[in-house]
Formats: C-alpha cells, structure tokens, sequence
C-alpha cells in the first residue's frame, strides 16, 4: 500500500469537493466567501475527511456518497482553527502558514466566517444522497462537536485554572479527538456499514487522534513532551499507533488503508 500515493489521491478529491461547495469568492458578500476560502485553501494536510474516505471506502462505499460527509469535517475543523486564533482565544497571527483570518479580515468577518463554515457544513451533511444516514451523519458530528465534544475541550482548555492529568485527558479526547473519532464513524454511516462496525472504526478513530494529540505535543515541545520526554513520547505515540492496528485487524484487506494512516501520524513526529 502507497499511503503517499493514497493521501495524494484523496486529497485532490477532497480539494475539489471543497472547490465546489463552498460559494465563489465574487458571489454577493464577497468578504465572507473571500474569509472562508482564505483559510480552507491554506494547505491543511485534510487528515480527517481523508480519514472519513478511507473508513467509507474500507466499508465498500462509494465516493461521490461520502464526499459531501468528508467535506463537512473540514468545514467544521477550518471553523475551529479560525475561532481558536481569534485575540479571545489564542491569538495567533498565523495559521497553516498564511495570515490567520482576523488578521487578514478583521475580527467580526472572521467570527462569521467560522460560523458560516459550520453552517454550510451542516447544509452539506443535510444535502447527502441518502435522507436517513444523512439525519445520523447530522446527529454524530453535532454531538461531537457541541459543548459535551469540540467546545467542551476548548472551554476547559481556555479556562487558567491549574490542570490536573485528568483534566488535560478531558481536553485531548474532547478537543483533538471528537473530530477524529466522529470522522472514522460517519465513513462507515455513509456506506451503511453495522453499528458494530462503525463502533469499531469510532474505537479506532480514538485511539489514532490520541496518538495525533501526542505527536502534536512533541512538533510544539509542550503537553506530555514537558512532562516525559521526547522518546518516552515518541513510545506512546507508537504503542497506540500499534493498538489502532489492531483494532482493525479484522476488517478486512482493505483496512491496510486505514493501517497506513495510523502509521502517517508518526511520519508527523
Ligand atoms: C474554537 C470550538 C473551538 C475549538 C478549537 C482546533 C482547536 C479547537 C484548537 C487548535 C489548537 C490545537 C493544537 C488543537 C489540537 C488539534 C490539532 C492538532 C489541530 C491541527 O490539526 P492539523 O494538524 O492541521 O490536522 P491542518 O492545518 O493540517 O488541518
């Protein structure tokens, strides 16, 4: 299996979902459009709707099927990264190497933006081809999203008090690992997939977006980095690459895919 060649392939899809969902910059506000391609088209690596593919595909779906779903992830990541850089937040200037939205667009266009993601996420997700996965596809992503997933994490990670380990765990699963939990599971939803396999892809989403939030944490030298060291860390992040294999060990060949992926988090570190 060529994971380079595969995330080549899915990311040029994904690229070209995005390029036609997402209104024309010239369309009537041409701010809002001109913010929210700003920060889609910054060269994200598109992890997680590449990861939503491969769950799809590993189930036997069809692309054009899942390809709204994907889109809608990164929808809903780009509108996370834009709101985590607002001053309010994290102020951050830059983002995926370019100006970060608020400081090419100003602060209020880029609040609007960041919802306007959400929404057209949202709309995207409602506008699947099929009515009943798309209601379920609605309901996982909004619950890992909301304030019990995404938000939760932020706020507690936003919040000064001192944080013990079992608050940071709170923060991880919640902040860095809903998306890309929920991002395995809608791929097995949208090829209509049994719920214990698309239980099994969610069990396999949490324990890479672990391994994510420990690679992230060496690239920024903080978190568990400070705490343990770069090779204790580096082992962790290896260790749980190792058990995600093997919670997929009995999907099937084509779960070689999903393999790949885990391994890609550690070419990250
Ligand atoms: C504002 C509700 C709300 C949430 C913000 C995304 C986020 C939560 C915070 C950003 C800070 C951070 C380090 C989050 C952990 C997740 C993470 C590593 C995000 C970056 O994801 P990548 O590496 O980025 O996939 P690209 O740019 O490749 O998409």
């Amino acid at each position: 299996m060529d994971i380079k060649k595969y995330l080549d392939r899915t990311k040029t899809l994904i690229d070209k979902g995005l390029e036609s969902y997402l209104p024309s910059p010239r369309e009537y506000p041409p701010i809002i459009h001109r913010a929210m391609r700003h920060s889609i088209f910054a060269g994200g690596k598109r992890f997680r709707p590449i990861l939503v593919l491969a769950s799809c595909e590993v189930c036997g779906g069809k692309v054009k099927d899942v390809l709204p779903f994907a889109c809608a992830v990164e929808l809903i990541h780009t509108y996370s990264l834009i709101h985590d850089d607002l001053p309010a937040m994290d102020n951050d200037d830059y983002r995926r190497g370019r100006l970060s939205c608020h400081k090419k667009f100003g602060e209020a266009v880029a609040i609007l933006a960041g919802d306007g993601l959400l929404t057209l996420a949202i709309e995207l997700m409602a506008d699947g081809s099929n009515p009943k996965r798309s209601l379920r596809v609605i309901r996982e992503m909004t619950r890992a999203v909301g304030t019990r997933g995404l938000i939760g994490g932020q706020v507690v990670d936003i919040s000064k008090v001192q944080k013990s380990k079992a608050t940071l765990e709170y923060i991880h699963t919640h902040k860095t690992g809903r998306l890309i939990s929920v991002s395995t599971r809608i791929g097995g939803i949208a090829a209509g997939a049994s719920q214990p396999k698309v239980d099994l892809l969610g069990r396999f989403g949490e324990t890479i977006g672990r391994a994510f939030q420990i690679v992230d944490d060496m690239l920024d030298e903080e978190g568990i980095f400070l705490s343990i060291g770069a090779d204790r860390t580096r082992r962790m992040a290896e260790q749980l690459v190792s058990k995600a294999k093997e919670e997929i060990a009995g999907i099937g060949r084509k779960g070689k895919v999903l393999a790949g992926l885990a391994d890609f988090i550690l070419e990250q570190g």
